[in-house]
């Protein structure tokens, strides 16, 4: 049994608000999902943000020379499926080694071995951890540049969004950089459409999280008595998940018991969004210099390059 999972949801669920870190969603079916929620329609950041990386990393081109960098270091964190550091490398020939960390290990290899094929002079080096956790990593001489796409930061509070910025600045040594994806605030039927999606697809992937803890956790919970549940938090500023008990029941994990009310929710993922401006206060009291920004149209999504 996974000790690490199997605290972590004992600890979460004894809470009033019952609560499961969102990392979690990743084994191999929830990575699959996610995959799929990223070719649907509603889900605006995936295609808006790989839309933009083609420009960015053009721009970067320019700017990389124009400092005579000759050698860099790309380090992903949260890698899945290494679809968004394509365009970055095929632009990029400054990119020389590679390093991918991603919780979810098989899924890590198997995209790894498509991208060796791809790009046959990159050195590329995968680590399965979580990248939540301060990461130890053997770093060459060359440049390090950060990789953190997907909004991903948003997972995190803001007071652990900021730790992870700093954390990483330290991970990435001096004069490094972050290239960043952060979704935006925005409208908020936007917002919301995009973790309501019409396919169920998010529902899904919301309560593969039960599946997982009836499995790897010797739990019993009926994923059909649970209803997804997503919805903007208009004052804390972002997306929240839920899983919605349907009925009063009681469920086990692991021999202890769990009490619902009817419509009680186990709260599954927080996606917080960020003003530009906000972010830039984010990062840089976690001392890293924004150098540049690149705004999808309509602003609705943001990729920032950051300098330590
Ligand atoms: C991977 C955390 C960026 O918050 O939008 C997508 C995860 N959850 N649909 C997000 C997610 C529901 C996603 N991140």
């Amino acid at each position: 049994m996974n000790h690490g999972f199997l605290q972590d949801v004992l600890a979460g669920l004894r809470l009033p608000q019952k609560t499961l870190p969102p990392k979690y969603f990743y084994d191999a079916k929830g990575s699959e999902y996610f995959d799929q929620i990223c070719q649907l329609d509603e889900y605006y950041p995936y295609r808006t943000e790989l839309g933009m990386l083609p420009d960015v990393a053009g721009e970067l081109k320019q700017y990389f020379s124009g400092k005579s960098l000759d050698n860099i270091q790309l380090v992903e964190f949260g890698a899945g499926s290494l679809h968004k550091v394509k365009p970055l490398l095929k632009k990029l020939p400054v990119i020389t080694e590679f390093v991918a960390i991603d919780i979810s290990g098989e899924h890590l290899k198997n995209a790894s071995a498509d991208l060796a094929e791809s790009f046959p002079k990159l050195q590329i080096k995968v680590a399965q951890g979580d990248f939540t956790q301060p990461i130890e990593l053997a770093l060459s001489q060359a440049t390090s540049m950060g990789f953190f796409p997907g909004s991903t930061i948003g997972n995190f509070e803001p007071e652990e969004a900021c730790e992870f910025l700093r954390s990483a600045r330290t991970t990435l040594g001096k004069e490094s950089y972050m290239l960043m994806g952060v979704d935006t605030k925005k409208d908020e039927q936007m917002l919301e459409r995009a973790y309501n999606d019409s396919k169920d697809i998010t529902a899904r992937f919301n309560k593969n999280i039960l599946t997982r803890m009836n499995r790897e956790l010797d739990a019993n919970f009926h994923p059909d008595q649970f209803e997804h549940l997503a919805i903007y938090n208009q004052e804390l500023g972002r997306i929240e998940m839920h899983l919605r008990s349907c009925t009063r029941q009681e469920v086990e994990v692991a021999g202890e018991s769990f009490q619902f009310k009817e419509g009680e929710t186990i709260h599954t993922e927080n996606s917080y969004k960020y003003y530009p401006e906000e972010f830039d206060r984010l990062a840089s009291s976690a001392g890293w210099k924004r150098e540049k920004i690149w705004l999808a149209p309509d602003g609705i999504f943001a990729i920032m390059l950051l300098h330590n």
